[in-house]
């Protein structure tokens, strides 16, 4: 899944992407990639964040959804609202990805239920402007569980049916510390309550915390994707369905490589197995979880033959970085 944010202030590329057709441009180009789906949103929710209005939200990501679609892109909508998740999927999204699990709109269950649309229910405890202070767990990776099966109780009782379900831990969100990496390192644990589970870790704040200079300050969000696509590879192999990236070369390959170990692992010898596998469907290869069928990828997904698909990943150092930007955020 490729991040494509449109707004002016999120973490680690905000306002890059910010009108429509810049935000329609790099998602064909995080799908030329591989990305096998396309994460529209149009509200920030790095640490600290204040809420936009819907009337905002809708008119960032509605444009962007609609072209996407129409360029034969499986699109994703990044709401906790369930009138922008509405607008979204008559717009063309398959997909409502919900930080907040359906705790930030009640309506929200009833919308996924009504559309059939497939719901990342995601592991929140607040909005961003106090997350941060929302960190008291026992057992994190318990906690996180248990809350997660609280949302999937309202679900069912909404209607939605378990195989439009994803579940992710929401690494980074009333997570600013350490309590992230039980929650990769038991992953299995997550995946083995059934669901399709969804990782999104890429450029967040433990990365750049893990990736310090010897003088303390974190590695800044454009230095941490090669840490990504590595949480990516291990995540795959631990059975996770799909990572949300904003760099997607680095975690396409790393997944093709968990699929292939996987492969391999489990006796097959066919090395095409793996080595066909690209982001977000292949990470699933090998699990038991049960997949939405509403994901699975139309084979002829259009990219305009004016994409410019680079030769290489870029090298995030020599990526041209909007200094106002990223100025002081240390992100999710
Ligand atoms: N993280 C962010 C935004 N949306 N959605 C899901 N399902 N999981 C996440 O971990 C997640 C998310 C924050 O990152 P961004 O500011 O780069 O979008």
């Amino acid at each position: 899944m490729g991040v494509v944010n449109v707004t002016p202030d999120s973490f680690s590329d905000g306002g890059r992407w910010f009108t429509p057709d810049a935000a329609v441009a790099h998602g064909l180009e995080l799908l030329a990639q591989g990305a096998d789906l396309l994460d529209v949103g149009g509200e920030s929710t790095r640490p600290g964040a204040r809420r936009v209005p819907v009337e905002d939200e809708l008119a960032r990501v509605l444009p962007v959804v609609q072209r996407l679609t129409a360029a034969g892109a499986a699109v994703s909508v990044d709401t906790t609202r369930a009138v922008v998740a509405q607008a979204a999927v008559d717009a063309g999204a398959v997909l409502v990805n919900d930080v907040s699990g359906g705790l930030a709109d009640d309506a929200m269950a009833g919308v996924v239920a009504r559309t059939g649309a497939a719901y990342v229910a995601m592991h929140w405890r607040g909005h961003a402007d106090v997350m941060d202070e929302l960190d008291d767990y026992g057992d994190v990776v318990g906690d996180v569980r248990r809350e997660l099966a609280d949302r999937v109780a309202v679900l069912r009782a909404a209607g939605v049916r378990d195989d439009q379900v994803v579940l992710d831990p929401g690494l980074g969100f009333a997570k600013p510390g350490a309590s992230n990496w039980p929650l990769l390192a038991r992953l299995p644990e997550l995946v083995g309550d059934g669901f399709p589970v969804l990782v999104g870790a890429s450029r967040k704040r433990f990365l750049g915390h893990l990736l310090a200079r010897p003088d303390g300050e974190p590695a800044p969000p454009l230095a941490r994707d090669r840490a990504t696509a590595a949480v990516t590879a291990l995540a795959a192999a631990a059975g996770a369905w799909c990572v949300r990236v904003h760099e997607v070369t680095g975690s396409a390959d790393a997944v093709r490589v968990a699929a292939a170990w996987r492969a391999a692992g489990a006796g097959r010898t066919d090395a095409r197995a793996g080595t066909d596998a690209r982001a977000g469907t292949d990470a699933r290869a090998g699990t038991d979880a049960r997949v939405p069928a509403d994901l699975r990828v139309p084979a002829d997904v259009r990219v305009p033959a004016d994409v410019r698909v680079p030769a290489d990943a870029p090298d995030d150092q020599e990526m041209p970085v909007d200094e106002d930007a990223t100025a002081g955020r240390s992100g999710t």
